[in-house]
């Protein structure tokens, strides 16, 4: 990437990648004033989860894909954070699930979301997708929601059935599922108000879960467990403890 300069065999070549990709979208006005905070938060949180994907994590992400793939009206939802880290990611899922993506942000301005869409065309010209990009005309409301971190798509997020929305505020998440959606969460911590109150929610980083689902997607013979939401959260849980114990 460019202007990034660190070797891939540093032992924290991920983490200071993903650093970068922050600090370039800083500079291109995509970030809310605390998207650095959220992602400190989350380092945090990878940090004592051996910044790893857990097998319960993994599976997690294997059953979201699997509802995505069974969706009548999937939709994946991008903010500023994930528009940073995982635009590549997210443009090939959507690809793979023949879906569109909404930018979807919490501290809306007219110049973020011009500086996100702008973005998200730009990689999505460079990787010669088709995929529909949602978002700069909203024509809705997520109801239970006050502002404009409730303007939404009637075509996109509005008539959703199964939703992904990584990265996302408990109030959004809460008021998601009062729609009535499953509502798919990928938030590296299991104890935050959207992982809890998530359908399903992936403890992992954000791009290495997405991997996760673009890599299984691939798989030709799948079978997935079933999904139980508290047993997830409070493998993810156990898997911190056991980490602060040794
Ligand atoms: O772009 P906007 O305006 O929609 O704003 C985006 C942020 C992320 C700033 C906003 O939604 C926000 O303030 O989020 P919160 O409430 O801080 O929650 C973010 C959650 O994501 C936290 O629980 C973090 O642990 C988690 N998180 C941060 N970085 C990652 C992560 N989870 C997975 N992968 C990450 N890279």
């Amino acid at each position: 990437m460019e202007g990034f300069a660190a070797d891939p065999s540093h032992p924290r070549y991920a983490s200071l990648l993903m650093r970068h990709r922050l600090e370039v979208a800083a500079k291109r006005g995509m970030l809310a004033d605390s998207a650095m905070i959220a992602h400190g938060r989350g380092e945090a949180f990878d940090y004592m989860l051996g910044e790893q994907t857990t097998p319960n994590a993994r599976h997690a992400a294997q059953h979201a894909l699997v509802c995505l793939e069974q969706a009548a009206r999937p939709i994946l939802s991008l903010n500023g954070n994930v528009t940073a880290l995982a635009c590549d990611e997210m443009l090939l899922l959507a690809d793979h699930l023949n879906c569109p993506l909404e930018v979807n942000i919490f501290y809306r301005t007219p110049e973020r979301m011009e500086a996100l869409l702008s973005f998200i065309e730009e990689r999505r010209q460079v990787l010669d997708l088709e995929v529909k990009v949602l978002g700069a005309s909203p024509d809705a409301m997520i109801p239970g929601l006050k502002g404009p971190r409730a303007a939404c798509t009637r075509e996109g997020i509005f008539e959703s059935d199964v939703m992904l929305v990584p990265l996302e505020d408990g109030d959004r998440c809460q008021a998601l599922v009062n729609m009535g959606k499953t509502v798919i969460v990928i938030d590296l911590n299991p104890l935050s108000r959207s992982a809890q109150q998530a359908t399903i929610t992936v403890v992992d980083e954000l791009s290495r879960s997405l991997n996760t689902m673009l890599a299984f997607a691939q798989e030709e013979r799948r079978a997935v467990d079933a999904y139980d939401h508290q047993a997830n959260l409070k493998a993810s849980l156990a898997w911190i403890a056991d980490a602060v114990n040794r």
